[in-house]
């Protein structure tokens, strides 16, 4: 067994250890469904565009279940495609618009703390039975730099990723006791296809400008590689939270461009 294959020290290591990835249509969560895929997780692809993670899941010979985090009845109904599950990867999220908070589009920061929060309790909610059911089970939470600092023109998201990070920490809390381990991998500057797309409305220019003359933002792949990681660690090891930025980033404000 090489080191970062499955390692669990209370199952028989034979059994086949199954992974839920949220938001897995696209960037770092199809990354982490690959990278889970090749440890040797039996992975269930979730999100919204149903064509995207059947292709993924094809490819990955894993499964896709079509569900929106922000519609409770959508993750019923991934809860019952899932009877019992080792490793959640709550991923789907993302950021809408830069308004500063005396000009906050309050409907924005609503979407934002459905997607980000809520849809990581719902799923969390709707999933524990499964975790449980596996005697070994694992949350890994998609965090944030954003949830550590804050900067202008983040506001909605910024307090939502805060959000994520004590989500987290209440949560494994009040799971202590149970086999059920909760991280946080928050990662700073990712280069995705579309985070930044999404954040400007679909404006390419203003997308672009982000990562313009950063010596190697993240990407998906990194990401993904830190939750594989996480998730493929001992069944007694905790790893409460990683936080990943590119070298080029020290903080919000201090990214170094040429
Ligand atoms: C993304 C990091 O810096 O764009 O989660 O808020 S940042």
């Amino acid at each position: 067994m090489t080191q970062d294959q499955p390692q669990d020290s209370t199952q028989d290591s034979t059994q086949l250890r199954t992974a839920v990835v949220t938001g897995a249509s696209s960037g770092i969560g199809a990354a982490t469904a690959r990278a889970l895929a090749a440890r040797g997780f039996h992975v269930v692809c979730a999100a919204r565009r149903t064509d995207r993670i059947e292709e993924l899941a094809a490819e990955i010979g894993g499964q896709a279940v079509t569900c929106d985090v922000t519609d409770s009845d959508s993750v019923d109904a991934l809860a019952a495609a899932v009877p019992t599950l080792h490793v959640l990867v709550n991923n789907a999220g993302g950021a809408v618009g830069v308004d500063r908070v005396d000009s906050a589009d309050i409907e924005a920061w609503r979407s934002m703390y459905d997607l980000n929060v809520l849809g990581l309790v719902r799923v969390t909610k709707a999933l524990l039975p499964a975790l449980r059911a596996s005697g070994d089970g694992l949350v890994v939470n998609v965090g944030s730099t954003a949830g550590r600092w804050a900067y202008e023109g983040g506001g909605g998201y910024t307090a939502a990723k805060h959000a994520v990070r004590v989500v987290t920490e209440t949560l494994r809390l009040e799971l202590n006791g149970e086999p059920i381990r909760i991280s946080e991998v928050a990662p700073g500057m990712v280069q995705t296809e579309e985070f930044s797309l999404v954040r400007y409305g679909g404006d390419r220019d203003k997308a672009a400008a982000v990562y313009a003359g950063v010596d190697q933002p993240l990407l998906a792949e990194d990401v993904a590689d830190a939750i594989a990681w996480v998730a493929t660690r001992p069944s007694h090891v905790d790893i409460d939270e990683l936080v990943i930025k590119p070298r080029a980033q020290a903080a919000a404000h201090k990214v170094h461009r040429s």
